[in-house]
């Protein structure tokens, strides 16, 4: 498993590498200090990471383990797992990665046996429906979509009655990430968190934030917007692979207080991988201490 975040991780270990060429049994504070930086760890962060440390001015990779796990305590809610369909509707702007990962998300839910079906919300753009279109095709699941300008809401609204109806198991739905001006994305958002609840009550059961994991801490402010117009239950980070910024999790986790669950690793449908911080920081570490197991 640790190959699989290795992967999403190969520029930030590079990026390591050149600060850092040969792995050490201890490592002094500034150079820890200048790799987590680079890293794209936030710089309150870094501090505070090296404040927790032991006072030697050389550490060992379990006293760093210790204090980086401590940023990843928020855990995915249980809540309404067994609600059938399980609705999870997926935010974030243009670009960032939300229609792969709708496919992604789709495909994992298909392999372990489930119902899905998929709801073509982003009206804005004709593009977007055919791209979650071509993924539905490509991966032999049913969508519902309309023509571009439709009511997003009203196909929020067909899918889950459709969904009902089918005995779906999970329902995806995809949003625009862009609209006329900001104000008229936040009242789309609003409206089709209502209309889901009303197609069944209590749904949508998860609002999924997708982030574009190479803009690092930069998406933070973003999130935190998002976060404030419909309140969001996760995240999900995308191009990890294609980014030396993978420290930028321990600000995105610490700063909007929410569970990382995936990371997307590339364009296959198979690239997301569920979040694990332990294997994340043994990851990391892994590029800084010798006598490990990688
Ligand atoms: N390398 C890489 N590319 C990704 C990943 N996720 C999405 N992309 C690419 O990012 C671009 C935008 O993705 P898209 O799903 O259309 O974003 P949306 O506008 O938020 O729906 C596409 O070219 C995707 O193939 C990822 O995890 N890794
Ligand atoms: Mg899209």
């Amino acid at each position: 498993m640790l190959g699989f975040i290795k992967k999403g991780l190969n520029k930030t270990l590079e990026n390591i590498k050149v600060i850092l060429p040969q792995k050490v049994d201890k490592i002094d504070k500034e150079t820890l200090e200048e790799i987590l930086l680079e890293s794209d760890v936030p710089y309150e962060i870094v501090e505070e990471i090296i404040y927790y440390l032991p006072p030697q001015d050389k550490v060992k990779k379990e006293d760093v383990k210790r204090v980086l796990k401590s940023y990843f305590i928020y855990k995915n809610e249980e809540k309404n797992l067994k609600s059938q369909p399980f609705v999870e509707l997926i935010i974030g702007v243009n670009g960032a990665g939300k229609t792969t990962t709708i496919a992604k998300l789709a495909n994992n839910y298909k392999k372990e046996g489930k119902k899905v079906l998929l709801g073509a919300s982003d009206t804005f753009r004709a593009a977007a429906i055919e791209q979650l279109k071509r993924w539905a095709d490509k991966l032999e699941i049913p969508i519902v979509y309309t023509q571009q300008n439709h009511d997003p809401s009203a196909v929020a609204f067909d899918t889950i009655t459709s969904a009902i109806s089918k005995k779906t198991d999970n329902v995806i739905i995809d949003t625009a990430g862009r609209l006329h001006n900001q104000t008229n994305l936040a009242n789309e958002l609003k409206k089709i968190v209502r209309i889901c609840d009303k197609a069944y009550s209590g749904a949508p059961h998860r609002k999924i934030l997708i982030l574009d994991g190479t803009q690092g801490n930069s998406a933070i402010n973003q999130a935190k917007a998002f976060n404030e117009i419909v309140g969001v239950d996760a995240i999900i980070i995308t191009k990890l692979d294609g980014t030396a910024k993978g420290g930028s999790l321990f600000g995105v986790a610490r700063e909007l207080k929410l569970p990382i669950s995936h990371v997307g690793v590339g364009e296959s449908a198979d690239d997301l991988i569920e979040f694990n911080p332990d294997e994340y920081i043994e990851t990391i570490l892994n590029a800084i201490f010798i006598n490990s197991e990688n």
